[in-house]
């Protein structure tokens, strides 16, 4: 068994200065925790890895056991040969859930066979550094409505190592949502650094990871632990960052606390009814949280709003209970106080959808993860949304806005996208940012007064010419 790379040597360089001199009391202890780890088929190697850095680095009075949670795996080392090996490691234990049902109610299992007053989640790959556990702890003491994170690091795919604190630029980030419903990360505003005191201090962060937390074990009864029909993978953890910030919690993230993650370019796992168990969890998400804001989601994924419309979700009348129970706050109240920095869409924009050629009858497409400054394409119409969702606003621009405001422009006589200049109050639109949608199909931009074309593989302008169907669109 290799060694966990953190631990080899006893390099401090991963952690905070503020963080070393830190203490924690000892009388009386901090409550103890039960580590509960859920896998699918994971690598013997990377599984043990994770288990052995929970050992070398917890300091065995808070640790009560180690639950690892068999979701149905069907690799042969995870079935006698991992029972059999784990036994001698005596605070760990295997439980099975013995149908492949995810990630979600996986943890639910684990949780209902913990034992200790704190539940501390971590995903299959990783790896605890020193101290990690106390500053969670800690937290939790202080006040068990707070659910806290480690600084999660990243851990390479090929190589194993752990992220270099240079690599990491010491920027503590925060977690966020786009409009599809996915996580991700985003730098501190300047009020969340002012209100830190120092850089140990703990982050306040609308959204969390979801996968690497601990949680007061009746605070996440009280909660309302999952959403037990949700499957497989996804959107529990968006579901559960909104609950907890509406219903009277708060989502932190400590800095003090590092734990190492292999983030994987692609999900390894199967999925025995389709993909589309995502989309079905994160129209479960939306329908109970997020009031008429879900249908800013709706309109980016077509996918979910067919669901929504067909109401093939399941029931969710015990999450809207539980809502009413807990008197949680609306969703706006949520973006206007966790998260003001968010940008929210029209919620009644003028024209929404593809915008489709009737030369090509393809459709105008941002390409993979455009984030602005690289070229749009063309690409058969899917009918999902998602890289396909533009929507021309009242004040005349042409948006793609899923993660970020990006706007449709022309400089240099070519088409482009870039962040939009409009975003409210005193700010206009500049010219080139213009369109004109007329009865004659045809879309113009104001400041160069070319028309968008479908003539080659890229959209471009051209001379505006309405007998010519490439230059003719249609929002679908
Ligand atoms: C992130 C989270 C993950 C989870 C997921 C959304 C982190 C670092 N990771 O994706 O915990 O919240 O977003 O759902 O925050 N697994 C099962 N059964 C399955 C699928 C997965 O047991 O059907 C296990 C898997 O072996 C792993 C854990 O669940 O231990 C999370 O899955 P992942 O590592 O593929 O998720 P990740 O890190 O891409
Ligand atoms: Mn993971």
């Amino acid at each position: 068994m290799p060694s966990p790379s953190a631990l080899k040597g006893t390099s401090l360089i991963l952690l905070l200065t503020g963080c070393v001199d830190q203490k924690f009391r000892r009388c009386p202890p901090l409550a103890t925790t039960s580590v509960i780890i859920v896998f699918h088929n994971e690598a013997w190697s990377t599984l043990l890895r994770t288990v052995y850095s929970v050992l070398h680095t917890t300091p065995a009075i808070l640790l009560k056991e180690i639950i690892l949670v068999d979701d149905a795996s069907t690799e042969e080392h995870l079935k006698e040969k991992l029972e059999q090996y784990v036994k001698q490691l005596q605070v760990v234990r295997v439980v099975r859930q013995e149908e492949r049902k995810g990630l979600i109610t996986a943890r639910l299992l684990g949780a209902s066979v913990a034992q200790a007053e704190v539940l501390t989640f971590l995903d299959a790959h990783c790896e605890c550094f020193h101290g990690w556990l106390e500053p969670l702890l800690a937290r939790i003491a202080e006040d068990k409505t707070v659910v806290v994170s480690p600084d999660i690091v990243t851990i390479d795919l090929n190589t194993f190592e752990f992220a270099k604190p240079v690599q990491r630029g010491r920027v503590h980030s925060r977690g966020n949502f786009d409009w599809s419903l996915t996580f991700g990360w985003e730098t501190l505003p300047p009020h969340e650094k002012q209100r830190r005191k120092d850089e140990t201090y703990p982050i306040k962060s609308p959204t969390f990871a979801g996968g690497l937390f601990s949680i007061s074990k009746s605070y996440f009864e009280h909660i309302g632990t999952y959403d037990n029909q949700m499957e497989i993978w996804g959107g529990e953890n968006v579901e559960m960052s909104f609950r907890v910030w509406q219903c009277g919690g708060q989502l932190e993230i400590i800095p003090c606390s590092v734990v190492g993650h292999v983030f994987r370019t692609k999900s390894p796992h199967t999925f025995p009814k389709g993909t589309s168990v995502i989309a079905r969890n994160q129209v479960r998400l939306a329908e109970v949280w997020m009031d008429s804001y879900k249908k800013i989601f709706y309109r980016r994924n077509l996918q979910a709003a067919k669901m929504a419309q067909e109401k093939s979700f399941g029931d969710i009348s015990e999450r809207l209970q539980l809502r009413e129970q807990l008197h949680c706050h609306n969703f706006s109240w949520y973006l206007h106080n966790v998260y003001p920095e968010m940008f929210v869409p029209d919620l009644t924009p003028t024209f929404y959808g593809a915008i489709k050629n009737l030369g090509t009858n393809q459709c105008l497409d941002v390409g993979e993860n455009n984030r602005g400054g690289k070229p749009l394409i063309m690409y058969s119409c899917h009918g999902l949304g998602g890289n396909q969702y533009f929507e021309y606003t009242t004040q005349r621009d042409l948006r793609h806005n899923i993660a970020k405001q990006l706007c449709l422009h022309v400089s240099k006589g070519a088409l482009g996208l870039r962040s939009c200049h409009f975003t409210g109050k005193n700010s206009q639109v500049p010219k080139d940012e213009e369109w004109e949608l007329a009865q004659d199909q045809l879309i113009r931009n104001s400041g160069s007064g070319t028309c968008l074309t479908s003539q080659d593989k890229n959209p471009a302008m051209a001379p505006c010419n309405p007998n010519d169907p490439h230059q003719l669109w249609l929002f679908v």
